[in-house]
């Protein structure tokens, strides 16, 4: 049956794999049967996505192997653009995207190398990912229009996807009945404003009849969303989700609403309560078409959260798990920071409760792709945990390796990223506290940054102690929110995981952790030692021949490692210092600090 595939999958399958396309195997949508025998794989799929997903596993075989069948865990796995279509005075091209500019848009206009997205769409497609939003959640007035006048360009874009089994969505704005379409509401229930949204929906599908449906970020950093009309999200949810189930399309509404202007002195509001308070009563009221999309965490892609509480809260209604490859607190493509084992984790716990993984890609046109050469393995092992969650991320690692360089650099990129996430944790806030990044660009140390600032992220460090009381018996009650045995192991001192302690507990410097140091000590030895660990990063990657991996490639990694190991340096410093003039706690080894 080869002849008769299409290009885009004889391009793919260059390797010689017998690929059946049988309807009658019983094999569910985007499922496969794989084998390999004396040499000759040989894929069985019903349908065309499964011949294109067994061909790509077909390149990722190594060796003969028994039959085995593979089918995806989520059935939406969706790479979401952060990008603009209009460079942004503040955010650029690509919200907190560093890996240069955007793939689809260039300086107001759709680009001009429409093929280099089809290599995108292959390269997405090779992960196992089938849906890509275009633009970004903060959808500003050029970007509207894409839903409008500009949908031949997304029609465009939705060409070389489609080629590849991928759906594109539309990040929309809520107001656009208002800003697109000259009403005086955006009212969810209001006649005008359903009729804008059905007229504007049947025109997409007119020219893109298998669009995926709408991103939505309302009521959510200044986004226009159904509070100001009294309306809940469900009520505005639904509006979209009338208009797009005719054509199958789907609604992904951001659970992402907090307030952003919140006054630091009030210790009873809590960001990490806002999506739990604002949805959980909702649970059961959303229609079958939308899919509420939660960050992994409570607050927002820190280096250590726990998992959002939403996630396990709302048995009536379709999840999406949102997950960040783009390192915007984790480095910023310019730290190695392999995250699949933080993804892994979180994943062990949602995985049986989403329907959906959803993950804010890190790719852009860098030729690398993502900047940091590295940054590729989150991107590629984003799509294949969304496959299969219960993929070891060490393996996958190894399994990037295996595929992207010669044998000879494997040992060392292995161990300059196998335990890269940890490091990174190492040299940065403490014990789950999270930001003391700089406010604005979020890259590098500002313990204080956002201490006396309205965005609702406070370590409350003072002379005696740090971290926030969350507990139900004396904070703000967000373990309350969990469902046993979260909730007991969160709330009690006795039991909180070290990692996340300054998260759920305020407590004094001279607290002994389970590890058996004082917090005070195990912010003074980590930092010493993530500093060192990016040291001898440094040093393993110099050891390493540049003809192995090439020149430029070895050139670029080695740059990035040296601001790196600069960075890490400052981490350990400023967070040192801070903590031992707060503290007046000498290091127990009696290191510098300053
Ligand atoms: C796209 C964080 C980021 C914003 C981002 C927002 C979101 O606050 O800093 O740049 O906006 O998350 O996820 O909507």
């Amino acid at each position: 049956m080869n002849a008769v595939h299409p290009a885009w999958l004889r391009r793919v399958n260059d390797e010689g794999v017998v690929l059946t396309r049988d309807p009658g195997c019983g094999l569910g949508p985007e499922a496969y049967t794989i084998a390999r025998a004396g040499g000759v794989t040989t894929v069985v799929a019903a349908d065309e996505a499964g011949l294109l997903y067994g061909s790509f596993h077909a390149l990722r075989l190594d060796a003969d192997q028994p039959a085995s069948t593979h089918r995806p865990a989520a059935a939406r796995r969706m790479m979401q653009h952060w990008d603009n279509v209009f460079v942004h005075p503040v955010m650029g091209q690509v919200e907190r995207g560093y890996s240069g500019g955007s793939l689809f848009w260039e300086d107001g206009a759709l680009t001009g190398d429409l093929d280099r997205v089809s290599d995108y769409a292959r390269l997405l497609a090779s992960t196992g990912i089938n849906a890509v939003s275009v633009n970004n959640v903060n959808v500003h007035a050029g970007e509207a229009r894409l839903l409008t006048d500009r949908l031949g360009e997304v029609a465009l874009l939705a060409s070389r996807f489609r080629q590849y089994h991928i759906r594109v969505f539309l990040s929309v704005s809520f107001a656009a009945p208002m800003t697109l379409g000259g009403l005086d509401t955006a009212d969810p229930c209001d006649a005008r404003v359903r009729a804008w949204w059905a007229t504007a929906t049947r025109r997409v599908y007119d020219v893109i009849p298998d669009f995926g449906g709408y991103v939505v970020k309302a009521d959510s950093e200044g986004q226009p969303g159904p509070f100001a009309y009294g309306r809940t999200h469900a009520d505005g949810a639904n509006l979209l989700a009338a208009v797009l189930a005719p054509f199958g399309g789907e609604v992904y509404w951001r659970a992402f609403v907090y307030n952003h202007r919140q006054d630091w002195r009030d210790r009873t509001t809590d960001r990490a309560r806002a999506a739990h308070d604002h949805f959980v009563p909702l649970d059961g009221q959303f229609a079958a078409n939308v899919i509420l999309q939660v960050k992994h965490g409570p607050i927002d892609f820190q280096t250590r959260e726990p998992v959002s509480p939403v996630l396990l809260a709302m048995p009536a209604t379709r999840l999406a798990v949102e997950l960040q490859a783009t390192q915007e607190y984790t480095g910023q493509q310019r730290h190695v920071c392999y995250l699949p084992p933080m993804w892994s984790s979180v994943l062990s716990t949602v995985a049986a409760r989403v329907e959906a993984v959803v993950t804010v890609s890190n790719a852009g046109e860098d030729p690398y792709w993502t900047g940091h050469p590295l940054a590729q393995a989150n991107l590629y092992a984003a799509g294949r945990l969304a496959w299969d969650p219960a993929l070891d991320p060490l393996e996958l690692l190894d399994e990037w390796i295996r595929l992207t360089f010669p044998a000879a650099a494997a040992p060392v990129l292995h161990a300059l990223m196998d335990s890269s996430w940890s490091v990174y944790e190492q040299y940065t806030a403490p014990l789950g506290i999270g930001f003391m990044v700089k406010p604005g660009d979020h890259y590098g140390p500002d313990v204080d940054g956002y201490e006396y600032s309205p965005w609702g992220t406070y370590h409350f460090a003072d002379r005696d102690g740090v971290g926030v009381d969350r507990t139900v018996a004396t904070g703000t009650g967000f373990t309350g929110q969990y469902p046993e045995p979260w909730r007991s192991r969160y709330e009690s001192l006795g039991t909180c995981p070290d990692e996340l302690l300054l998260f759920f507990h305020h407590v004094p410097y001279t607290h002994v952790l389970h590890s058996g140091r004082t917090v005070i000590q195990h912010i003074y030895d980590t930092h010493f030692a993530g500093a060192e660990a990016v040291a001898a990063m440094v040093r393993r990657w110099a050891a390493l021949s540049p003809a192995v991996v090439g020149a430029d490639l070895h050139d670029r990694v080695g740059r990035r490692l040296a601001e790196q190991e600069r960075s890490s340096v400052e981490w350990r410093d400023q967070i040192n210092t801070y903590f031992f003039r707060k503290s007046g706690i000498a290091d127990a080894h009696g290191r510098r600090i300053h």
